[in-house]
């Protein structure tokens, strides 16, 4: 046997959207490749976060791969919004269809990864296997580490607690039972309306008020559908000519510009229609704080009306950070859900959780006895998936001590140090800011492609140059440094995890122009890749 010839060609990290597209990819070319997944099945996010709402923000007809044409065609969405199990079942569909499952070990999860230099291969550890790679490829998702404070007294608590990143797949029965909800982000703000209506009582501990839009969330038609599948392949390609890949109008004016009555009627408009694109409206929503705050004043104004006890209300209206900055919340029936009998908001930034005790939880001077606590605490974002696992470069240095200031990728798919190592919408890539399967389709493409090179042109080893690195960050920094993004304490920032580095992670130029930055890459011979 040839040492040198690893077991695998590419090993990938996870059976999510990313890690099924790519194994799909690689299969078809000819590769030897298999998946490691954590979980007992395909779909990642949608896999696990299964508490009462989860729902994606993007809308369905959009919220699903392009790759296919007879998959797109033949799949049905029965809502706006594609809640998690349809989600989910969606996943299973895709696996069944492309057979992917006879190359996916489950329940597996990785231990470490070392690269071995002298044969130019991983080394993958698992609790029960060792293998041997050329190329390493994580799919590990950017919001798939779940983050639940160090509270003290944690453990002593003798009801249900459960993170909404790690719900229970027979479901929980809240029934008659007194709930706390710790955390007021996307995963709380759809959460709470949904416990609200099976709780005896819900209390909402909230640090921070969010921003949220309704998201009218209705059955799709017949009609919708076809007319969206008349047009796919259009529609797919003007969605990837936009900052976020998902089609909206957007007036390509500045929002202080227009007359304050006429921009009232278009936010009026917007939060009729709701959902995700509402700051998109115009070009200066997040890049100037007089225009961002036209626009959290439209909002706070939508929670002062719909909200009953002014000081609740007060209390729900956002102010610490510009909105848009924290990722926006897509929400049905959020505020109104304060309007319940059953139903109260304790302010934890002004009186902080100090304990967790075996009844509940104190805050402030305050106990609150609960039988349920819901941990909607978040993630250890982007970075969180990757430090978790023991990745050790050329001459044995870690993933986690290379980003201990922050990540540093080139491009967002490669880190210098690391040779053969691909990382899907890893830190540096736009990622977390657009439709996500938009960014995964492109990045296990330009991989897919990259790895054929290699083998094509006999290429053993490809590592980004530390050069190209180093610029690729520093841009990173600079397009996010001319928005109102670094402004917000957000997990973009890395500032919910206590001690982490304070570095815009996501690449905020746009999956249009990062598009064409890797492919101008690719065409110049892999620009910044040193191949060997
Ligand atoms: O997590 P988050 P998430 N004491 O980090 C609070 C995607 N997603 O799971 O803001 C008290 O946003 C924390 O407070 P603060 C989406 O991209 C999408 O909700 O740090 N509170 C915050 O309120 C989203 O952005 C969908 O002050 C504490 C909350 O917990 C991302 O996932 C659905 C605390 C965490 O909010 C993450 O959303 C769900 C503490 N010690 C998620 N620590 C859709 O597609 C944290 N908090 C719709």
């Amino acid at each position: 046997m040839d040492e040198d010839r690893p077991q695998l060609d590419a090993l990938i990290i996870g059976a999510g959207f990313a890690g099924m597209y790519m194994l799909k990819t690689l299969r078809d070319r000819g590769f030897r490749v298999h998946v490691y997944e954590r979980g007992g099945d395909v779909g990642g996010t949608w896999y696990w976060n299964r508490y009462p709402g989860a729902r994606c923000d993007v809308e369905s007809l959009f919220y699903c791969y392009s790759f296919s044409e007879e998959l797109q065609q033949e799949w049905q969405w029965t809502e706006r919004y594609p809640a998690q199990p349809e989600i989910l079942r969606y996943a299973r569909h895709v696996a069944d269809r492309f057979d992917l499952r006879r190359d996916i070990t489950f329940r597996t999860e990785v231990r470490s990864a070392a690269y071995d230099e002298a044969r130019d291969q991983w080394v993958v550890r698992t609790d029960d296997e060792e293998l041997t790679t050329r190329f390493l490829i994580t799919a590990v998702g950017c919001l798939s580490a779940a983050q639940t404070p160090d509270f003290p007294g944690i453990d002593d608590f003798r009801g249900e607690a459960y993170h909404t990143a790690d719900w229970p797949h027979e479901g929980v029965d809240l029934t008659g039972k007194r709930v706390g909800v710790i955390g007021t982000g996307s995963s709380g703000i759809q959460a709470i309306p949904v416990i609200a209506e099976q709780a005896a009582h819900l209390t909402v501990f909230q640090r921070t008020a969010q921003y949220s839009v309704p998201a009218h969330n209705r059955p799709l038609t017949d009609e919708e559908q076809r007319q969206v599948k008349a047009r796919y392949a259009q529609l797919r390609a003007e969605a990837l000519r936009t900052q976020a890949g998902i089609l909206c109008e957007r007036h390509e004016v500045n929002a202080v510009d227009v007359p304050r009555e006429e921009l009232q009627a278009e936010l009026e408009r917007r939060w009729r229609l709701g959902g995700l694109t509402f700051c998109a409206a115009y070009q200066d929503t997040l890049v100037d704080p007089a225009a961002n705050e036209l626009f959290a004043e439209f909002v706070r104004d939508k929670i002062r009306s719909i909200v009953h006890d002014p000081d609740t209300a007060e209390l729900l209206c956002p102010r610490d950070f510009p909105i848009g900055t924290k990722r926006i919340c897509v929400d049905t029936g959020y505020f109104a859900t304060y309007n319940r009998p059953n139903v109260s908001l304790v302010d934890v930034r002004r009186n902080p959780i100090s304990a967790i005790t075996p009844t509940g939880l104190r805050a402030g001077d305050r106990e609150h006895e609960l039988d349920v606590i819901v941990f909607a605490t978040g993630f250890d974002a982007m970075t969180g998936p990757l430090t978790r696992i023991d990745i050790r470069g050329s001459g044995g240095r870690r993933l986690a001590d290379e980003w201990d200031a922050g990540p540093r990728t080139y491009l967002g798919l490669a880190c210098a140090g690391f040779p053969n190592m691909f990382t899907i919408t890893g830190p540096g890539s736009p990622s977390v800011l657009s439709n996500m399967i938009v960014s995964i389709e492109q990045h296990v493409e330009w991989i897919a492609e990259h790895l054929e090179h290699l083998r094509d042109n006999g290429v053993r080893r490809s590592e980004a140059d530390p050069e190209a690195q180093r610029q690729w960050s520093a841009h990173v920094d600079e397009v996010a440094a001319e928005t109102l993004y670094p402004r917000a304490a957000s997990w973009y920032m890395g500032a919910n995890v206590p001690g982490k580095p304070r570095v815009f992670m996501p690449y905020v130029g746009g999956v249009d122009v990062y598009r064409d930055i890797c492919d101008d890459v690719a065409a110049n011979g892999y620009r910044g890749f040193r191949l060997a």
